[in-house]
């Protein structure tokens, strides 16, 4: 190597390694994540009585016998088994309904300031309506926030990680025209539970994930084959819930209670394949029409569906024959009752994409034809044993920046960042995976003054993960899920966490030496 190189070399590392700060600013929460149905089991766990009670009092308090209803996952695992790569189900799970205190040890022993978890709808509200309150089901989570709070452990909750009571299903589902309205309902009762301890709720996870129930992957209940219709049209009963539930909690509960209130979505962070226009302009639909798909009517000054989408997909029906775009329209009056319905922004990063425009190939209309994009890995990148998740350390920054510069500089709350693997306890991929994510989000806080207010790891243990079944794990900590006992053993990365946070600041021996 000659000399000047050499030194141009020296000069970019010795630079970029002292321009970056990896101390944690005062007040940076860290947090670890789990969802109910991924972690609790007791799936059908009935109420108990004090004492057994004569039937005519039996049917007068059926709160008293109610035990946890069905849920949406519960029917699918139980019915089409195949679904599930290993065959198997969150029955048991982790055990966290009955183990919860070791968690919260778990919790505490790394450090962590908050826990994410979700509600079960159907443990609170068998039925899903309020005709049938579990008072079991009540207890079992004010033990749960009573245990975090003793250990100064923050409760961070979410309302709705994914399992819909199977009898709301039957009434129509996310879908429904009384959706809204069930969904008021429950998030009245948790407000009233337990609003007096939670102080940071989430309505909804992933709703852009969740769609998937009304697009063609089959295995994602309720399994409705509509792609580019279904999936918009429970998009927009969601926000329109999130919404009520956000409103609800100002008119009845805010000024005594004093919490803050947001939606957790997800999304890749894209980058253009290449410097040519198509591509730049492909890789900003593609995060208007994912992410901004649900952002947009809540962080954005105007409110509704970004522009781009509404046109495209106004155009593409229009061409396909149909009369009205398959976008529902919200009108006025909802798109001012959705606009600013958040405290804070929910955001989950795992991986990215690289994005390229790409003509409408794609033969049935879709939410992706709708874009006209691509999206792949770069053949460079290290994926995970989950094939969307691409070590992509990077994205970390480039999302929280275009998050913070679309939508006026909300404060955002990482709630979900995690990697994917077989269950190793010497997981130093997790622990490389977290400390270089952290690196970048520090460099959106110092560099490009993101507000972040903290971070969240999913997940706190191993557990059921959708439709791969315990074949993929996220934890921090190992879960033999062939020992009845479910026991938990902490990994390499729960040590990392635990020294990160103890320092504030990142250890130096997994940090990349080379920065984008
Ligand atoms: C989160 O979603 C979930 O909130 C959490 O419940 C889950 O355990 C965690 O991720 C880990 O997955 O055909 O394989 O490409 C991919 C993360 C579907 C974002 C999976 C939807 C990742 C978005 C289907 N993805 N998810 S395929």
């Amino acid at each position: 190597m000659r000399a000047p190189q050499l030194l141009l070399l020296l000069l970019a590392f010795g630079r970029s390694q002292a321009a970056r700060n990896t101390t944690f600013p005062e007040g940076f929460l860290f947090g670890a994540a789990t969802a109910a149905y991924q972690v609790e089991g007791a799936w059908n766990t009935s109420g108990q009585c004090l004492q057994p009670l004569p039937l005519w009092l039996m049917l007068q308090y059926r709160e008293c016998i109610a035990g946890k209803g069905e849920h949406i996952w519960d029917r699918m695992v139980h019915t089409r088994p195949n679904c599930i790569a290993d065959r198997t189900s969150g029955d048991v799970a982790a055990d966290s309904y009955h183990k919860y205190k070791e968690d919260v040890k778990l919790l505490k022993d790394v450090g962590f300031n908050f826990y994410r978890f979700s509600i079960s709808w159907a443990r609170i509200l068998p039925k899903g309506d309020v005709s049938v309150i579990n008072k079991d089901g009540i207890d079992y989570y004010n033990n749960l926030i009573n245990e975090l709070l003793a250990n100064n452990i923050q409760p961070v909750v979410t309302m709705y990680h994914w399992d819909l009571p199977q009898h709301l299903q039957d009434l129509g589902g996310l879908v429904g025209s009384a959706f809204g309205d069930y969904f008021e309902d429950y998030a009245r009762v948790l407000y009233t539970n337990f609003g007096d301890r939670v102080k940071w709720w989430l309505t909804f996870n992933e709703p852009g994930t969740f769609v998937d129930g009304y697009t063609s992957h089959g295995c994602v209940p309720p399994a409705v084959d509509a792609p580019g219709v279904g999936d918009y049209l429970v998009a927009h009963s969601i926000l329109k819930a999130h919404a009520r539930a956000y409103r609800l909690y100002d008119r009845e509960f805010r000024s005594e209670q004093k919490g803050n209130i947001s939606i957790a979505l997800s999304a890749g962070y894209g980058t253009p394949k290449t410097n040519s226009n198509a591509d730049i302009e492909a890789t900003e639909t593609f995060m208007q029409h994912s992410l901004g798909w649900f952002a947009h009517p809540i962080y954005s000054q105007e409110g509704d569906y970004p522009a781009v989408m509404k046109e495209r997909v106004a155009n593409n029906s229009k061409a396909e024959g149909l009369f009205r775009s398959r976008l529902p329209e919200f009108g006025e009056y909802w798109v001012n009752y959705i606009r600013g319905t958040a405290d804070f922004f929910g955001l989950n990063y795992y991986s990215s994409w690289v994005v390229s425009h790409v003509g409408s190939s794609l033969d049935r209309a879709s939410r992706w034809s709708d874009m006209d994009v691509m999206s792949s890995q770069d053949p460079g990148w290290t994926v995970s044993v989950a094939t969307w998740l691409a070590y992509t350390p990077f994205g970390m920054r480039g999302l929280l920046s275009w998050v913070s510069k679309n939508y006026n500089n909300t404060p955002i709350l990482i709630t979900e960042n995690g990697w994917a693997d077989t269950g190793e306890i010497n997981d130093t991929m997790r622990a490389k995976y977290y400390v270089n994510n952290l690196a970048h989000l520090l460099d959106a806080i110092y560099l490009d003054n993101v507000t972040v207010l903290g971070h969240t790891a999913w997940s706190i243990i191993d557990n059921f993960e959708w439709a791969q079944g315990y074949t993929q794990r996220f934890g921090l900590h190992h879960i033999d899920f062939n020992d009845p006992q479910r026991p938990r053993t902490p990994k390499e990365s729960a040590r990392v966490f635990a020294a990160l946070i103890k320092n504030r600041k990142l250890p130096e021996n997994y940090l990349d030496k080379v920065i984008e």
